[in-house]
């Protein structure tokens, strides 16, 4: 299986692009990279950002997709207009699932996506999208929506569905002493509760919806590839290892790794 991220550079390996080649090749699938914004940051500060030129962005769309099958898309950082709009009018030409992680700050403070690009955002790649998975404050400021009650989540999630896509997962809903992900499916609703770790980290919300779309396109309905995740993840942050001087760097645990080999491993004698 061949998966496409599209988003930041992360010189800490943390989180973005380099964070997802970690996930996608240990949960078994090839990596496929286009670089939107290359960033300066570690685990303690985000110290910088600059976004590629234009064209640079389109040869490296191009150049993966014209060579490549490609399974399945994510999208993470994409930081301003211009890089809103190329990534749409490229993206108008594949049909495969895309996964659209609307990151907008990292845990160490960093611009991700700068506030004059959110209306291009909504309007340009929530609808190309099959599945939206912002947190709990991405989601309030996506919506315009204070997520405080049960009422209100389902509330959030309507609007962002509204916007064109069909799928909304908001991660990261604090509820008595649980995390609660908030799962609107066409017009179905349900929520996949999970144990609150205190455990400050980088990269948790890439590896999230990496193994999303990694399960989607390993055929799997948006209920089991959200119960995947929240377990990949959750063991990922409990795996995490102190590498550099401030938070710890998420890491998918071993188990996953040799489960999710078995799985490819099963499925290539049933096909
Ligand atoms: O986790 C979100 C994220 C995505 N992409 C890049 C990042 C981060 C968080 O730090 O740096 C490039």
């Amino acid at each position: 299986m061949n998966l496409l991220s599209i988003g930041g550079s992360d010189p800490s390996s943390g989180a973005g692009i380099q964070g997802d080649i970690r996930t996608f090749t240990v949960l078994g699938a090839y990596p496929l990279t286009t670089i939107t914004a290359i960033t300066s940051q570690n685990t303690s500060k985000f110290n910088q950002s600059q976004t590629v030129s234009k064209k640079t962005l389109e040869q490296q769309i191009s150049s993966v997709l014209t060579d490549f099958k490609i399974n399945g898309i994510k999208i993470g950082m994409v930081y301003d207009s211009t890089i809103i709009k190329t990534i749409q009018k490229h993206l108008q030409k594949t049909n495969v699932p895309i996964v659209l992680d609307p990151v907008i700050k990292s845990t160490t403070g960093g611009v991700l996506l700068k506030k004059s690009a959110l209306s291009d955002f909504k309007k340009l790649l929530i609808p190309q999208s099959y599945i939206i998975t912002p947190n709990k404050k991405e989601a309030e400021i996506i919506s315009d929506t204070k997520i405080s009650s049960k009422k209100s989540r389902l509330i959030a999630a309507k609007k962002i569905q509204q916007l064109g896509v069909k799928n909304v997962i908001i991660t990261g809903i604090e509820d008595n002493g649980k995390v609660v992900d908030f799962v609107l499916e066409d017009n179905k609703h349900y929520e996949i509760a999970g144990k609150k770790l205190f455990i400050e980290n980088h990269g948790s919300g890439c590896t999230y919806s990496a193994a999303l779309l990694f399960s989607i396109c390993s055929g799997n309905s948006i209920k089991l590839a959200a119960k995947f995740a929240k377990k990949t993840t959750l063991k990922s942050i409990k795996n995490a290892k102190e590498l550099g001087k401030g938070i710890v760097i998420t890491n998918i645990h071993e188990d996953d790794k040799i489960k999710s080999e078995l799985s490819n491993a099963v499925k290539s004698f049933e096909t």
